[in-house]
């Protein structure tokens, strides 16, 4: 009489895990059954997914499933978003799916045939230089021949489902419209910016729902992992779309803060906010479960805190891991530092310490010399951000926000927390960390009749997780 599992398979930028979640007493209960790392590689001098690895991983973690649980009734998978394959009519890949930290698409939005203003009034997609729009044309640009052969544009969440089911062919709706080619009216491809672009119109596929079903996992890979040909959920495959889905919003006064490697900060609405205002704070659409929109900005988040990790580990004998980094930050003498995360010189910051002394020079603060310092910079970039930004959501919206919800891994830092109320001046809730993870797998039960609506969703994450509060202190 064991419960029923659904297994959400979620790909983050430095690993992919598979998250078995089940309801029992009311509560939905998840648990990490595999975990792998995941970096980039590189191919052709290009920063790229290692996707054989991946496949490989997904099918030992469906196997280590199997052995974990009898009645696995799903599965369901998200990653970031933006990134792609090219297929030919053969399905084979055209090339390597390149991860947009790579640099290639920079200089490339100032190509394109259309104003940057023409996008957003018809897609409401916030400008990123590496938007899937940007990394296609600098695709087709260097390779001529993809007019002919490219047949299919697979997000790799669609790719991935293609590769459990061996038939699905469908671009997931969420994942799609961070491609900044969706129309935010017709939820469906822009039909007249892939003709202007001169983009073949043929690789772009018929959208499929989150809560829709995309196939059947392969007889040949149910066998070889010992799980049944269990449906293949299309839930919210764009992660942060899963996020936010995972989210016990309260009330339109609700704002989120999802803090991974990016800090995706937000609210949800019924239809898209693209007006002159919106355009002027690059606020994006992105399109959300239940035909909701995601209004939020992208800031570059604890991807900053992991660099700093990294770089600090290679030049240090002593290895530090991240509570090292808050303490360090807590006790820095010198607070003054500040950097701007979503500067250029952060993307893909290989040599972060060097970068954010770098920028704290030129910007006439003096020169950061600890480990404290270089965190405390990153720690007030991010805060100052994110108060920014509800100024912003504020100012669209016409409305005050009272409190922020935080979740994922950066959730569980309480100094990010604690500042964050006390700048923005906000209550501040955090929890679930999950918030993905259970995004992904209650829209699996959705599919299943599980559940029927995102209130129910919520009601049932709120009813099973643990949330934290931070009132705001006042601040000199
Ligand atoms: C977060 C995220 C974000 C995208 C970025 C590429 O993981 O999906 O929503 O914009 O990665």
């Amino acid at each position: 009489n064991q419960p029923k599992v659904n297994l959400a398979f979620d790909i983050g930028a430095s690993s992919g895990r598979i998250i078995a979640g089940f309801y029992q007493n009311n509560k939905i209960h998840t648990e990490e059954v595999y975990r792998f790392k995941n970096e980039p590689i590189i191919v052709n001098n290009k920063r790229c997914w290692d996707l054989k690895e991946i496949y490989h991983q997904l099918t030992l973690g469906l196997k280590a499933a199997s052995s974990r649980y009898r009645n696995i009734a799903s599965i369901g998978v998200d990653t970031w978003g933006l990134d792609y394959c090219l297929l030919d009519d053969e399905m084979n890949p055209l090339h390597t799916p390149i991860n947009y930290r790579d640099d290639r698409t920079e200089g490339i939005p100032e190509e394109l045939p259309i104003p940057f203003e023409s996008f957003y009034d018809k897609t409401g997609i916030q400008f990123m230089r590496f938007n899937t729009v940007y990394q296609l044309y600098s695709d087709f640009k260097e390779n001529p021949d993809y007019y002919q052969k490219a047949a299919h544009l697979l997000f790799i969440p669609d790719l991935i489902n293609h590769f459990l089911t061996g038939s699905s062919l469908m671009n997931e709706y969420t994942v799609a419209t961070t491609s900044q080619l969706i129309n935010a009216y017709t939820k469906n491809w822009d039909d007249e910016l892939i003709e202007q672009l001169g983009f073949p119109k043929r690789i772009f596929k018929d959208i499929i729902s989150p809560g829709e079903t995309a196939g059947l996992l392969r007889h040949d890979l149910a066998e070889e992992t010992g799980i049944k040909p269990i449906p293949v959920i299309s839930v919210g495959s764009h992660d942060t779309a899963s996020a936010v889905a995972g989210i016990p919003l309260r009330s339109k006064e609700s704002a989120y803060l999802i803090c991974g490697s990016w800090s995706l900060i937000g609210i949800e609405t019924e239809s898209p906010i693209i007006t002159p205002e919106s355009l002027t704070y690059n606020l994006t659409n992105e399109g959300g479960v239940f035909n909701t929109f995601r209004v939020l900005k992208n800031i570059n988040g604890t991807y900053l805190l992991q660099q700093l990790k990294k770089c600090y580990n290679k030049s240090s004998h002593d290895a530090i891991d991240f509570p090292d980094i808050i303490q360090a930050a807590k006790d820095a003498v010198n607070r003054h530092f500040i950097i701007e995360p979503n500067h250029s010189l952060f993307m893909s910051s290989d040599h972060i310490i060097n970068d954010i002394r770098e920028y704290c020079r030129s910007n006439k603060q003096g020169i950061p010399n600890t480990l404290g310092e270089y965190a405390i910079a990153i720690y007030n970039g991010l805060t100052n951000e994110f108060s920014q930004q509800i100024k912003h959501l504020e100012a669209v919206l016409n409305h005050p926000i009272e409190t922020i919800h935080m979740v994922g891994g950066g959730s569980q830092d309480q100094l990010l927390c604690q500042i964050t109320a006390d700048l923005t001046q906000k209550k501040v809730i955090s929890g679930p960390v999950e918030s993905s993870a259970l995004g992904n797998i209650c829209m699996q039960m959705y599919a299943l009749n599980q559940l029927s609506s995102l209130s129910e969703i919520r009601q049932l994450i709120l009813n099973s997780s643990h949330l934290n509060v931070y009132e705001p202190t006042l601040t000199t």
